[in-house]
């Protein structure tokens, strides 16, 4: 099974639940809602009083064909919400692939860098990440967004994913990111189709050959539409797979995975506090409630 503690990060002995808040005009899961940075601190902070153990802040949609936003544009977005969140005291991940962002965002309170490009958009993260000494997030990437679907051509995506991903880990460690601060991530959804995604969640565990923590976001993602199609063939749109998405974290857990990335935060906490009852055998109870805040 995979290692579960990653230095620098909370470590509940469960699986952690990260929320989002993608602070973009166009991410195909929550479409502009929270582009607006008041907006996006208040659903960070809704997030963490839902019981959200990260809170991953971002400023590019990674939706596929999706434009990319100057990097000042990007800084604009994501800074302010990083420093109020940082503020009130929730543990923040910056996702971004420029290692400018990265920086700035550190600076700003952010103690975790969540690179969907895995160092393949701008190398040049990984020893700033090295220097800054905080965790990394190496996700499976082959391409940005305007022409990832292209690429989703494997032999066999799970030994092609796990060589590619051993690869880019590999990078990281010779930039001199530190293993005990590394986490792995397949990338659901990028360069993958769904039939990719499916093989990937059900062959998970021969990822553990990479030794690494394992992150997995799979939430509201299309291939969860696809499978609850209606009759017509029409996939169910982004809000409503937020069911599936809790069903899947309940079978992730179960799994042992490190973290799910998720927009419903209430919903996966509940579903990996019955995962982890169900193996431990040990009563959480009273350590959930302590942790969790009163619905409002
Ligand atoms: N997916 C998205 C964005 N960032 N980061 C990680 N580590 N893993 C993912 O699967 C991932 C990510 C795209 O989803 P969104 O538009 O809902 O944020």
């Amino acid at each position: 099974m995979w290692p579960s503690e990653v230095r620098g990060l909370p470590q509940p002995g469960r699986t952690l639940v990260m929320g989002v808040v993608n602070v973009t005009p166009d991410s195909f899961s929550d479409g502009g809602e929270w582009f607006d940075g008041r907006a996006a601190v208040r659903h960070g902070l809704d997030l963490l009083a839902e019981g959200a153990d990260i809170i991953d802040v971002g400023g590019e949609s990674t939706r596929p064909g999706a434009d990319r936003p100057e990097v000042a544009e990007e800084l604009r977005r994501v800074l302010p919400v990083v420093r109020q969140l940082s503020a009130a005291g929730a543990v923040i991940s910056i996702d971004t692939m420029r290692a400018e962002v990265a920086e700035q965002a550190v600076a700003a309170g952010a103690r975790l860098v969540n690179d969907v490009s895995g160092g393949r958009a701008e190398p040049e993260i990984l020893g700033l990440v090295a220097g800054l000494g905080v965790p990394y997030v190496c996700m499976h990437w082959r391409g940005h967004s305007d022409d990832m679907q292209s690429r989703a051509r494997y032999t066999d995506v799970v030994d092609d994913v796990g060589r590619e991903l051993a690869e880019q880990v590999a990078a990281a460690e010779a930039a001199g990111i530190a293993r005990d601060q590394l986490v792995v991530d397949p990338g659901l959804g990028f360069a993958k189709t769904g039939e990719h995604n499916w093989a990937l969640l059900d062959r998970l565990d021969e990822l553990d050959r990479l030794g690494l923590p394992l992150l997995v976001g799979g939430s509201r993602k299309a291939f969860l539409g696809s499978l609850l199609a209606a009759a017509d063939g029409t996939p169910r749109p982004a809000r409503g797979r937020d069911d599936a998405t809790t069903a899947l974290t309940a079978v992730l857990a179960l799994r042992g995975v490190w973290g799910v990335r998720v927009h419903s935060v209430r919903a996966s906490r509940d579903a990996v506090a019955i995962a982890r009852r169900l193996a431990s055998q040990r009563p959480v109870t009273e350590a959930y409630q302590a942790e969790s805040t009163p619905p409002r």
